[in-house]
């Protein structure tokens, strides 16, 4: 037999993961992609790819793709359909929607839902966003992650805290702090291990034992959402023990006298008693970080992530995290500093994308935290009659389930989904639409993790009746009578519309170049230390604000503080008789939110629903190993298995998700008893903020 000659393209991986990996997509001559690996040119891939995505033609050719556009026949929920053309779904679509924009409860009664399903340019927020300013629908505000400490940061540093992620070789102090690095950001862990090779010691602050917290050198296992005081306690240690860098703080910052008050506030016994961690843990903690430069040679770095953000005070929290490596100097070095999200250094003209300006003044915004109060009418303005999901899952990853469920059940409720297979969303659907996945369409993407851009070309032709988000907003639009200047784009203009705008980190960086090389890396410095010399504030006044005006004018606390957890044993006494224990709900690590839970390999891997409970817990409770158990509070019940260990602090459960509702014993997962409160600041999910009981089923 002769064997094939094979042709690469150059991929992206899309998914909403800062590592946003370069792919290598091997096709062959029947158009068929037959192998796909990691590039090992890009120097943050280097070559590898995640558990997740190595084996990802198992997703693309899965054999519960969607195939063809789907009309509801029977009840909904039930998730029974009938094959319909993509002429009568877009017409029905049209009409229903034109019906409901022309009633008295207006266009927006329309919902668009979507999230980071895809992280392109084009198929996350291009058409779609267009589509729905120019119907008018109502806006959505999506706040499911990574809002709380976008704000936060804000507010001290004017920026996310950033460093070059190639620069963590020069830490010598690394704490993940609230990170499950080696699980949710694989590539960087690599890169923190090489760090550790040249002497770097790494430190993971988090009430569970996770991967990464296993592999790292020190485990500081602290009661959830009380980060902001342990940030508080270090601070007093640096201050009382003279380690602040006082020319940096003089220089650049904000508010210092003001701070070293508030921090006298938090000795660290204080500290103690809110954290659980103990006293001679946080004087260890805050000297080690205070003298890595000294003592080490090379600057602490504290990769800080959304776990510790989805707590009532994650926003204060965030912000004040970020004052440390002001007080210590880091910045100064590379290497040095807090890392949360690179995304803002990309400067993608997000406006000519999305044109803001067609939606309405006025129209309303919905908190997608809070689907299932929009669903039941009540939020202010015209009840919610239509609902259109996109890169996103809802009915799994979305807090209070029960309430979102019951809500998509409403039969005036107008649901389209489109998607690329038969979620639990697809199962409450009027209408689905098959979306392509990311071997089929081309896209631009950015990262939140390194600083480069990627193209993502297409490999193989779209499988069956798939289309792009992009495309079906396109038809849609023209379904609608929309204006067909501002829909007849094709998808190589739009990456040259993001690409556009003059920004100086894209100069040169054309359609043309990616083509060729696939990637680019962001014009910055070599060696870019956005705030060594109190440049890359971004804040009103120019400076690390330690002290807010802005949170002064919104009637917060002007200075760093601490926020307790909405539903905190030590504030909520009464609460906690009935649910003792907090439950942390993350994803497991072989899904990625409720991504791959349909693939068969993954699943395989994650194992069935478990939740971690402590050996003492468990045994007031008459928990044994392996038992199924049922977790619940007021807004819900699900069953997962039982795992006893120490892994997790007395008090904390741990329960893994995020599970699509069919493949659990219950038909529910963790988010039947997740909160739709929001954060203090940036209005962001709580998903990690619950009391919660456990027993035997
Ligand atoms: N309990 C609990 N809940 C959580 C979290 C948690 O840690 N615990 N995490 C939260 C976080 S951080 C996030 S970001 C959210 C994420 O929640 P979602 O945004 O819902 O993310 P996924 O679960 O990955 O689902 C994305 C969906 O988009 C689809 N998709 C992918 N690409 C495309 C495309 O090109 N077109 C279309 N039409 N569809 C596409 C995928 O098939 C998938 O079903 O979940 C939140 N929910
Ligand atoms: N494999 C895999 N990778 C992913 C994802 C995935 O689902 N799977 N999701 C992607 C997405 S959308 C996101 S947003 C990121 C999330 O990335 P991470 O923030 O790293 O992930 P999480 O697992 O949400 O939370 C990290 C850790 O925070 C801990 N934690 C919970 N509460 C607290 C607290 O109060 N204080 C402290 N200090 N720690 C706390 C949890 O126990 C957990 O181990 O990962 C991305 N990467
Ligand atoms: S999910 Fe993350 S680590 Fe895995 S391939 Fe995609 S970008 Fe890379
Ligand atoms: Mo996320």
């Amino acid at each position: 037999m002769q064997r094939q000659a094979l042709t690469t393209v150059r991929a992206a991986c899309p998914h909403d993961c800062p590592d946003t990996c370069a792919m290598l997509v091997s096709v062959n001559d029947d158009g068929q992609a037959v192998q796909l690996r990691g590039d090992p040119e890009h120097p943050y891939t280097r070559g590898f790819l995640c558990l997740k995505v190595a084996n990802y033609l198992e997703r693309t050719y899965h054999p519960e793709r969607l195939p063809f556009p789907l009309r509801r026949v029977g009840p909904k929920g039930r998730g029974n359909f009938e094959r319909i053309s993509w002429e009568d779904a877009i017409a029905i679509i049209a009409e229903k929607l034109t019906a409901i924009a022309q009633s008295p409860d207006g266009p927006q009664a329309i919902l668009p839902y979507s999230y980071a399903g895809t992280m392109g340019k084009l198929q996350e927020c291009g058409l779609d966003r267009r589509f729905f300013h120019r119907l008018g629908a109502s806006k959505l505000d999506r706040t499911i992650c990574a809002t709380a400490g976008a704000v936060g940061s804000q507010l001290t540093l004017g920026a996310r805290p950033v460093i070059d992620p190639l620069q963590i070789r020069n830490s010598r102090y690394i704490i993940n702090w609230g990170s499950n690095t080696s699980v949710t950001n694989s590539h960087l862990w690599a890169l923190m291990h090489q760090a550790r090779k040249a002497g770097a010691v790494i430190v993971t602050i988090d009430p569970y034992c996770s991967p990464t917290a296993q592999k790292s050198d020190w485990w500081i296992p602290i009661r959830p959402g009380t980060d902001a005081a342990l940030a508080l306690g270090i601070m007093h240690i640096l201050f009382r023990d003279s380690l602040e860098d006082c020319e940096y703080l003089n220089d650049y910052c904000l508010g210092v006298p003001e701070l070293r008050q508030r921090a006298m506030e938090y000795p660290p016994s204080r500290v103690s008693e809110i954290t659980g961690i103990p006293v001679e843990d946080i004087e260890r903690l805050a000297n080690e970080y205070g003298t890595s430069q000294r003592e080490r040679g090379g600057p602490a770095l504290i990769r800080l992530n959304y776990g510790l953000q989805r707590h009532g005070g994650g926003g204060m929290a965030v912000r004040t995290i970020c004052c440390l490596p002001a007080i210590t100097g880091d910045w100064r070095h590379p290497g040095g500093g807090a890392m949360l999200s690179t995304s803002r250094l990309f400067p993608f003209n997000q406006a000519a994308l999305e044109r803001p300006e067609l939606s309405p003044p006025g129209t309303r915004t919905i908190n997608m935290v809070q689907l299932a109060e929009a669903l039941h009418g009540e939020l202010p303005g015209p009840p919610v009659k239509a609902l259109v999901v996109y890169n996103c899952n809802p009915a799994a990853v979305a807090p209070d389930q029960s309430r979102v469920l019951a809500g998509l059940r409403r039969d005036d409720l107008f649901t389209v989904v489109l998607e690329q297979f038969p979620t639990d969303t697809v199962q409450y659907a009027d209408i689905v639409l098959p979306a392509t996945t990311q071997l089929e369409h081309l896209d631009l993407h950015g990262s939140y993790g390194h600083l480069y851009v990627l193209l993502n070309q297409p490999a193989i032709a779209p499988l069956a009746e798939a289309k792009p988000n992009t495309e079906i907003f396109r038809r849609l639009a023209k379904a609608m009578g929309f204006e067909p200047e501002l829909f007849d784009v094709s998808d190589e203009q739009l990456v040259e519309l993001a690409l556009s705008g003059g920004a100086p980190e894209f100069a040169g960086i054309t359609l043309e170049r990616l083509r060729r090389d696939g990637l680019a890396r962001l014009n910055l410095p070599e060696t870019f230390l956005p705030f060594a010399e109190g440049k890359g504030f971004g804040t009103p006044s120019g400076k690390c604000e330690f002290f807010s005006e802005t949170l002064a004018k919104q009637g917060f606390d002007p200075l760093p503080t601490y926020i307790p957890p909405h539903e905190d044993p030590q504030t909520r006494p009464e609460l906690a008789a009935r649910y003792p224990l907090q439950m942390i709900c993350p994803p497991a690590p072989a899904f990625l939110n409720s991504t791959f839970v349909n693939v068969d390999s993954l699943r395989r891997h994650a194992g069935e629903p478990f939740v971690e409970i402590h050996p003492e817990d468990a045994e007031a409770r008459g928990i044994q190993e392996g038992m199924m158990v049922r977790i619940f509070n007021d807004r819900g019940r699900f069953q997962a298995k039982a795992q006893i260990g120490d892994r997790v602090k007395r008090g904390v459960v741990v329960a893994f998700g995020i599970w699509w509702n069919r493949f659990t014993a219950d038909g529910a997962n963790c988010n039947t008893v997740t909160s739709t409160a929001i954060t203090d600041l940036g209005g962001g999910a709580t998903f990690f903020d619950n009391l919660v009981e456990i027993a035997p089923v």
